[in-house]
């Protein structure tokens, strides 16, 4: 798989043709786990994602006039294109972003034919109202539903593939046309998804595929003029640049962003499945989850309890490269990232945090080169210090503990935050967790477990974990515009 990344550099995907980047530049693509460049792929830039948005407007009409039911066919054909390649793409995903071999497979690759299945399903399904209104004389009011026009999917490089299928799943199901800039770390297996719709049997243009720089084609894309909506997932800074950039047109935008996410154990909780839960919660994917787990507060009586099973699980996870069998987690993704979780562990120290477990760079052994950090469990933190307020994006838990269940100031802790993305909650107290369910202000909350994302389940933030929800209803209706219609009879 290496070899065949190497041997050949990966284009772009505009109007149903693999092509060249206009400037005939490639840039880099580097395996995590060595530190080596293995692969190259085509740099596009606005000329190139200018060529895509057209190539996207001409397929527009004729995708949007297509039986919802034949789109539905061809998002299943795809999912089942996606399935029979399956090895193939989560091989890529690992070398591409570091990730053990299994989550490619299972959340990367089967999760994004699920979301395809999903949104294939909607297809069908999307309509509009009948309303009564109350204007004088006789009327038929009623809404229509109709697709937004022409995306711009942004995604990064967490989880490449199935972020990027979501997108365009829901979209294509809503009648849209798209645009995917791929993360630059990250671009090979929307490389491979480009064949795949190319063999599913799609009409060109109604998916392009643009790699490149954020800088470059990620900008032209979310100022492009041609373009109707961004949907964009990556950090909150880089979110802020697209809403003003998206200005020009007044595009839609919908922006799956940072978190900082609490997770709150209390006494009375399984602990059995509450310590490995907040373990994987933040050491998943080494902590590269938007949704990560990283603020843990515990009530005192059994902080020490917790903390332990915490620390023993950092100590025994098996890290390694994410194609050797029994790797429970990868490197980070790029040297960029290996120095900023490392700067924030720093700043944790300077400001007084103690590390309890692990804090450094792994560089024994096979490790030498890879971007491998030890999972690392802060206590002593308090809010205010950097690495409780801000994402760090790593596995860097910041432990806390609380010493009553008053669940107002629980929830004011746990609120403390400018993100508000997802948040767990540990007890046997329905109560309890019923109130927290109402009063964290998190567009996710996870009562005794449940870590994953499903397609039917909306997936958003509230604060400056973004804009509007990914997934479910919600998902594919943000593709749309609601046009009222009154007939007067
Ligand atoms: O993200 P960027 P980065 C957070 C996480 C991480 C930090 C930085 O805290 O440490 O962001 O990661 C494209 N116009 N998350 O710098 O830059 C870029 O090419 C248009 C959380 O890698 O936001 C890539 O495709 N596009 C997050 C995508 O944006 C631009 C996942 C994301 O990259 C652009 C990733 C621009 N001006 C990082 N600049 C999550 N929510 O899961 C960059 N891009």
């Amino acid at each position: 798989m290496r070899d065949d990344h190497a041997a050949r550099p990966r284009r772009l995907f505009i109007g149903g043709a693999f092509v060249e980047a206009a400037s005939g530049e490639t840039f880099d693509v580097v395996d995590p786990a060595t530190g080596q460049v293995f692969a190259h792929a085509a740099s596009g830039t606005s000329e190139d994602v200018d060529r895509a948005v057209k190539a996207a407007r001409a397929a527009f009409e004729g995708w949007a006039a297509t039986p919802p039911a034949q789109r539905a066919r061809l998002l299943h054909a795809l999912a089942d294109r996606i399935e029979a390649a399956g090895e193939r793409i989560a091989l890529t995903e690992t070398l591409d972003n570091g990730m053990p071999f299994m989550m490619a497979k299972f959340a990367g690759v089967f999760g994004a034919a699920e979301a395809l299945r999903y949104n294939a399903g909607w297809a069908t399904k999307l309509t509009g109202e009948t309303m009564q209104i109350s204007w004088p004389g006789e009327w038929q009011a009623m809404s229509l539903r109709e697709p937004v026009g022409v995306v711009g999917a942004i995604v990064p490089w967490n989880f490449p593939f199935v972020m990027a299928v979501s997108k365009i799943a829901a979209a294509l199901a809503a009648g849209c046309t798209v645009v995917l800039k791929p993360a630059e770390q990250t671009p090979l297996s929307a490389a491979l998804l480009g064949e795949l719709i190319a063999d599913a049997g799609f009409p060109a243009g109604v998916v392009n595929i643009v790699t490149g720089f954020g800088e470059t084609a990620g900008a032209a894309l979310a100022a492009h003029p041609g373009v109707d909506k961004i949907s964009f997932t990556g950090s909150t800074s880089v979110g802020k640049a697209i809403v003003h950039a998206s200005t020009g047109n007044l595009k839609r935008v919908t922006l799956e962003l940072g978190g900082k996410s609490p997770t709150l154990i209390f006494a009375d909780a399984d602990l059995q499945k509450a310590i490995p839960a907040a373990a994987m919660g933040i050491f998943g994917n080494a902590g590269q989850v938007c949704a990560a787990g990283s603020r843990l507060y515990v009530h005192e009586r059994v902080y020490d309890e917790v903390i332990a099973g915490i620390s023993a699980r950092a100590r025994t996870l098996r890290v390694g490269a994410g194609l050797t069998p029994g790797t429970e987690m990868g490197p980070l993704v790029s040297q960029v990232q290996l120095d900023r979780v490392l700067g924030y562990v720093e700043s944790g120290r300077a400001d007084g945090a103690s590390v309890d477990v692990g804090g450094a760079r792994i560089t024994e052994g096979d490790h030498g080169h890879g971007y491998f950090v030890q999972p690392t469990v802060l206590s002593g933190t308090v809010s205010g210090m950097k690495v409780v307020e801000e994402e760090i994006f790593g596995p860097v838990l910041c432990a806390m503990r609380f010493g009553d269940d008053d669940v107002e100031a629980i929830a004011a802790s746990a609120n403390a935050t400018d993100y508000g993305l997802s948040s767990a909650v540990w007890t046997r107290d329905i109560s309890i967790a019923l109130k927290l369910a109402r009063r964290l202000k998190a567009g996710t909350v996870r009562i005794n477990g449940g870590g994953g994302v499903d397609p039917a389940m909306p997936l958003g933030g509230y604060k400056q974990s973004g804009w509007g929800r990914e997934n479910g209803r919600a998902g594919v209706e943000a593709y749309t515009e609601l046009k009222s219609v009154t007939i007067g009879l």
